[in-house]
């Protein structure tokens, strides 16, 4: 696997990186999970600066501050609803993971970490999800040198054990 890429067992909002990611809703004016826990932990200003970029499509990114955050910004991106895997989902999920780093590598960000989009409250299968993330991370850090690192951060063991069996080797490249 790409040396650039690591996996831990954490809670998200602690991670010191340049950007981390928030799996947010269509609103992204702040919700529960892992969406919850960022606002909470960085404080009013992100829900203020969030009203102002007007919500996001399922699939795409936006970019704010982490205010008291220890990570420098938030990727705001929303995934698909799984609703059985006939609308696009897995593309849609795919796109989450090209648009949070395609704007990373635009805006100079050098370090990333992600939460497993889409695997809580919006019930997208673990391990489909995972082989998506592992297979969209890895084809873009091989085109993108500058990007030094990607963090997946796994808030329970179900997740930590699907990223490590996933990227041991059981995903083709
Ligand atoms: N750090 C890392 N991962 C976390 C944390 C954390 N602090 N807290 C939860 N997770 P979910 P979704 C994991 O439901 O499925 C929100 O209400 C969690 O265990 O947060 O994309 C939004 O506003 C799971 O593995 O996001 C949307 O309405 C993963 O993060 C909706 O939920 C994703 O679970 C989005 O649903």
């Amino acid at each position: 696997m790409d040396e650039r890429i690591e996996i831990i067992e954490g809670d998200i909002t602690r991670v010191v990186v340049d950007a981390i990611v928030n799996a947010a809703n269509s609103t992204l004016l702040g919700g529960g999970g892992v969406d919850g826990a960022i606002h909470r932990a960085a404080g009013p200003d992100l829900l203020d600066e969030c009203r102002g970029l007007h919500g996001c499509a399922t699939g795409e990114a936006k970019m704010t501050r982490g205010y008291k955050l220890p990570a420098g910004h938030v990727i705001h991106t929303v995934g698909p609803i799984w609703s059985g895997g006939a609308r696009n989902e897995d593309e849609l999920l795919a796109n989450c993971y090209r648009s949070c780093l395609r704007l990373a590598a635009e805006r100079g960000i050098k370090t990333v970490a992600f939460p497993a989009i889409s695997t809580g409250a919006y019930r997208f299968p673990l391990q489909r999800a995972v082989r998506i993330a592992l297979r969209e991370t890895k084809a873009f850090l091989s085109e993108h040198p500058a990007i030094e690192k990607v963090v997946f951060v796994c808030f329970d063991q179900d997740t930590l054990q699907a990223y490590r069996s996933l990227s041991a080797g059981e995903v083709s490249p």
